[in-house]
């Protein structure tokens, strides 16, 4: 039975805004206070989705949470009615009800992890919600990230959920991020490869000195475990920690890989050759293709601000014909001259990348988001594929009506003041409430239940 890859793009939510929330995150950190455009943010990622669909991919799409996190507020102590406790936390703590209005779930590649049915002990398809605790306003996405993956893939003969790990630094988890998976074709089991940041439990190791490493190697370890993966089939590698030092808070920021090609730059791990050797021996005889970058050719300055590694590997191989791939890039790589210059030599060479399409997301860029950070990944073969409900795939009825959508429901501009206004909760409960009918969810938010 076929298996693709499915993309699930995380549609950005009607409050999306700059509030400098992710230390570390260097997009994230200039742009605090910067005036947003939810309309532009949402519609770029809706383009990037119809043109992925237009390839020929099947392409999902995942609703925003629910902002304002009012069940977060009550958590910390606010009560009364919805309103009231909004209007509390603002009085009383700024920063913190700043977080409790952050769009990131929009970056569904931190959504989970996802090991496919080939991989798996059991033959699901395995999920684990990121617990996100590095940063604060990410770390409560993962209960209704879980609520939303167990609502899509519903089918228990096919798909496994897990919760996700323990909160707290020992067991940071950043998701899909910081994992890649490598295969000859999605019906084959593949090598799993997770990318930490630190160990947690073991002193003496390198670390970064100056940004978190938000990745622990125990977490990366654990997800594995519960994934029921063959430890001959799993690699572990460790970010180099200076690259974490400049701005590299995921793996995906400094490298990417798709089925038969990983593509990285030469800082990317503390130990890239040896990635290499123990890849290749773990795919035993399965064709790989490396693409090393080297800092001649990009500074590890210019990969963060391009974000050449936030890149989506599209496979495009047909079958019996060399392999070969299609870069789906931000404009910001057309941008940097070094990155540009890479990319077109890159696509004359003999490398199996052959084309290169750049989309405008820069809304989403601004606040250290591309491509890559926008999609989840998730290998299926067509009878699971068929377990779903075809309400959540892009198609361009779908798109139309979400396009319609975000026309009517959205600012094409926000500042983080206009957050404080005591109308905006009921203006993005309509959007979220219409849209709930639209991807055809149920009541999925907690103030529909
Ligand atoms: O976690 N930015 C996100 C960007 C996530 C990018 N994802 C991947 N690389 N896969 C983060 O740092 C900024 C929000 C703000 O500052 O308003 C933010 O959360």
């Amino acid at each position: 039975m076929k298996s693709v890859e499915v993309n699930f793009d995380g549609l950005v939510g009607p409050n999306h805004n700059y509030a400098g929330l992710s230390y570390g995150n260097i997009a994230s950190k200039k742009n605090v206070q910067a005036k947003s455009n939810p309309k532009a943010a949402a519609l770029q990622g809706l383009e990037k989705m119809k043109a992925l669909a237009d390839m020929g991919l099947v392409q999902g799409v995942l609703p925003p949470h629910e902002r304002p996190a009012v069940s977060t507020l009550r958590v910390l102590g606010y009560s009364g009615s919805d309103q009231d406790v909004i209007q509390k936390a603002w009085r009383d703590n700024p920063a913190i009800t700043a977080a409790c209005f952050s769009a990131s779930p929009m970056w569904t590649a931190n959504a989970a992890t996802v090991s496919p049915w080939a991989d798996t002990a059991d033959g699901r398809t395995h999920f684990t919600p990121a617990n996100l605790s590095s940063m604060f306003h990410r770390s409560y996405e993962s209960d209704f990230t879980g609520r939303v993956l167990k609502t899509i893939f519903s089918d228990e003969a096919n798909f496994c959920h897990h919760a996700a790990l323990p909160s707290g630094l020992y067991f940071g988890d950043e998701g899909a991020a910081n994992h890649t998976r490598l295969c000859s074709s999605h019906d084959n089991s593949g090598v799993e490869m997770f990318v930490f940041g630190d160990y947690k439990f073991q002193p003496n190791q390198p670390k970064p000195k100056k940004y978190p490493a938000r990745q622990s190697f125990e977490a990366s370890q654990a997800v594995a475990r519960q994934h029921g993966l063959d430890p001959s089939k799993v690699v572990f590698v460790q970010q180099n920690p200076d690259v974490i030092d400049q701005g590299v808070f995921h793996n995906d920021v400094i490298a990417v890989g798709n089925t038969s090609l990983l593509f990285f730059h030469e800082q990317a791990f503390l130990n890239s050759a040896e990635v290499v050797r123990e890849v290749k021996d773990k795919m035993l005889d399965q064709t790989m293709h490396f693409v090393e970058v080297k800092t001649e050719q990009v500074s590890v300055q210019a990969a963060v601000n391009s974000y050449l590694f936030n890149t989506q590997l599209i496979n495009t191989s047909a079958e019996g014909e060399p392999d070969s791939f299609t870069i789906i890039a931000p404009t910001e790589c057309q941008e940097t001259p070094e990155v540009y210059r890479y990319l077109n030599a890159l696509q004359q060479s003999d490398s199996p990348i052959n084309d290169i399409r750049y989309f405008d997301l820069r809304q989403s860029m601004k606040n250290g988001g591309g491509p890559a950070c926008l999609r989840l990944r998730v290998a299926m073969n067509e009878r699971q594929i068929d377990t779903i409900k075809p309400s959540v795939f892009i198609n361009d009825d779908l798109y139309a009506q979400l396009v319609a959508w975000v026309e009517k429901h959205y600012r094409d501009q926000l500042h983080n003041d206009d957050l404080r206004d005591p109308a905006i909760i009921d203006e993005f409960r309509t959007a979220f409430d219409e849209l709930s009918r639209i991807l055809n969810l149920g009541s999925i938010y907690d103030f529909q239940r």
